[in-house]
């Protein structure tokens, strides 16, 4: 399955393209099947369906842990670096980590989770985290992970979707020099989630928190009595494996699911492929097991491949903005991967704080979550590779499970901030606002996908019309990805970002109108709009224009609590970085907002609104610029 040079990557592609039931089906075939599957695949994109692998049956756990005991069970999995950098690294070998999973896979057990039960987890980056995640796979339970910054309202929102019944959590996180509250946080959730019968607690930061009897255990406690064995559960191939919420351009989050069998083959495949990654390198991927990168290259690709996967608990800024790179020398890191907004924020710091750092270790560097731009490129390029290690910009997303369009490291020749070219199995089109598609090279237009590869969104949890009208109505017969893209002379794509109701901040992806309904809960304000600006460390930030009741008496104090309630609502990373008051805003006569207009007075192009004349009232507009001046 190993791709070793570029005329390799160009027949892998052929094939892929020409036969590529034949292609994944041989792939599959280097992973254990507790019953090997006859059928390869099964697809609509018209009426939407699809279907890896489906009479097949396996265990992505016996694949990504039993499987290394054969051959490398005292070679370390994950290596844990905690937040305090005085604080020991904690190494589990494949040979603990298949223990301790078989352990919380028997506590989940005990408290009488099942094959198909949906369980959340609200978790800091410790090892327990991962634990959990592999623990519900191996029992065939559907995992959803909360990301640890989430609000305890967006918990409950997420665990009465899917009707979790057991919420796994700590006492507390610290980040940096923060102690954050988690054990509270589920409390406050709980109040509205009465489908939870079970909370068990990892200690962390030892915090008094309440401990309900009946409700709530310490997985300490739980894991001492749990015996070291668990069989795999047999599980279909198109069984979900998990649930994981993100943002869209309507107001509520959706639960994005993944199936056992192609997750397994298609994250396993392009982790092994994009990275290059050979035994005995040390990965490291900056990003929380809260987000889908987190799910597929820290947890289960590097796993599938018996690889060393870094998993780190803190800040880049904590102690101080040196911490990624003391990381990559402590732990010898060979592949590191990270987002663009860490990249601008460390270059913010000073090349001072690179010096006496030593970096020799590191042979590929990689990109995801947002475009990255070429001045962050160069710096990663020449600081942090030394000249010499290829970036691989590895344009994805949620939807997709694994890594999409992306160089093959050492392989493919770059182009500083270009995706470059489309993996194997993955079939790219570029179409206009009519669906018509754009041919030839050298053109922009709207990103699709015209065939299913393994990890393709099977569903939208509990909604399978959304899934289908979100994804699968835009353009007919094709998967659209809300994302603006070129593709220039030499056939080289480039993601330039949505062109939908997304915005993406520091590589978080929020929908406008999912803060926007945040904002309009807090008291007296009447409406209001959101629109992403560029940012220069966040790529995008968050402007909200707000219409309020009253004119406020006190323009700055009235700003905090509406930055507050939409915490509390959603979580911190939702905060808008600029509110406007205003006294109206533009819209149509048939009474929608043009965002258009509104995302040029937050660029600060008063100049170029371009046509206002279908405005109910042109001169709000006038208004607005005057406010933002
Ligand atoms: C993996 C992940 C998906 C959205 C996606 C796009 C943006 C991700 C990118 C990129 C340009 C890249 N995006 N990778 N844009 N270049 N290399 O981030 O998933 O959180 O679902 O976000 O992120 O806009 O549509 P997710």
């Amino acid at each position: 399955m190993r791709i070793t040079s570029l005329a390799q990557y160009h027949e892998a592609y052929a094939e892929s393209v020409n036969h590529p039931e034949r292609f994944w089906a041989n792939i599959a075939n280097e992973f254990d099947w507790i019953k090997p599957f006859t059928k390869v695949l099964d697809w609509s994109f018209d009426d939407y369906s699809v279907k890896w692998f489906e009479d097949g049956q396996m265990n992505i756990t016996a694949n990504a842990l039993d499987r290394h005991l054969k051959t490398i069970p005292d070679q370390a999995a994950i290596v844990y670096e905690p937040n305090e950098p005085g604080d020991e690294a904690i190494t589990l070998t494949y040979r603990q980590l298949h223990a301790r999973v078989c352990k919380f896979s028997n506590v989940l057990k005990a408290q009488g989770v099942k094959k198909g039960d949906r369980v959340c987890i609200y978790m800091p980056m410790i090892p327990e985290l991962a634990i959990a995640v592999l623990a519900c796979a191996r029992i065939g339970a559907i995992h959803s992970v909360v990301f640890g910054g989430f609000s305890a309202q967006s918990i409950s929102d997420r665990i009465n979707d899917s009707l979790c019944k057991i919420v796994i959590t700590t006492d507390g996180a610290v980040r940096g020099n923060k102690n954050i509250p988690m054990k509270e946080t589920v409390d406050d959730a709980l109040l509205s989630c009465p489908c939870v019968e079970t909370v068990i607690v990892k200690t962390r930061t030892k915090t008094p928190v309440a401990m309900l009897k009946g409700r709530d255990l310490w997985w300490e406690e739980e894991e001492a009595q749990a015996s070291a064995e668990c069989a795999p559960e047999p599980m279909n191939a198109e069984d979900p494996l998990f649930i994981l919420y993100t943002s869209g351009s309507t107001g509520k989050p959706k639960g994005v699911v993944h199936t056992c069998g192609g997750y397994m083959v298609y994250t396993a495949y392009t982790f092994a492929n994009v990275f290059q990654y050979n035994p005995g390198d040390v990965f490291f991927c900056t990003a929380d097991i809260g987000w889908i990168t987190g799910h597929s290259y820290l947890v289960y690709g590097p796993l599938l491949n018996g690889a060393i996967s870094v998993l780190f608990e803190g800040i880049p800024t904590y102690p101080d903005a040196g911490r990624f790179w003391d990381i990559i020398k402590r732990h010898q890191v060979n592949i590191f991967y990270t987002a663009p907004t860490a990249i601008r924020s460390l270059m913010g710091f000073g090349d001072e704080v690179l010096e006496g750092k030593d970096l020799s270790s590191l042979r590929v560097l990689g990109s995801v979550g947002e475009p990255i731009n070429e001045e962050a490129w160069q710096w990663y390029h020449e600081k942090i590779g030394q000249g010499n290690c290829p970036i691989v910009d590895t344009w994805w997303q949620t939807e997709t499970g694994g890594l999409m369009i992306s160089p093959i490291a050492g392989i493919t020749p770059l182009k500083p901030a270009f995706a470059t070219l489309p993996l194997p199995g993955v079939q790219p089109i570029l179409v206009d606002e009519n669906g018509k598609e754009i041919e030839g090279n050298g053109v922009n237009g709207n990103l699709c996908i015209k065939y299913p590869w393994p990890s393709i969104i099977r569903t939208t949890y509990g909604d399978h019309e959304r899934c289908k009208t979100t994804y699968f109505s835009t353009y007919k017969g094709l998967y659209f990805t809300g994302d603006g893209c070129m593709r220039d002379e030499d056939g080289y794509y480039r993601i330039t970002g949505r062109v939908d109701d997304v915005m993406n901040i520091s590589g978080h992806r929020i929908g406008t109108a999912e803060v926007e309904n945040a904002i309009n809960m807090h008291t007296g304000v009447i409406e209001s709009a959101v629109v992403g600006f560029p940012h220069d460390v966040k790529g995008q930030g968050i402007y909200a224009y707000v219409i309020c009741e009253h004119p406020t008496i006190n323009d700055d104090l009235t700003r905090k609590d509406i930055l507050a309630t939409v915490a509390r609502v959603i979580g911190p990373i939702a905060k808008p970085d600029k509110i406007q008051f205003v006294t109206g805003l533009p819209k149509t006569r048939s009474g929608k907002i043009m965002r258009r207009i509104l995302r040029k007075v937050a660029e600060g192009e008063f100049g170029s609104l371009g046509d206002t004349s279908t405005l109910l009232d042109p001169s709000v507009v006038d208004s607005i610029i005057a406010g933002a001046q």
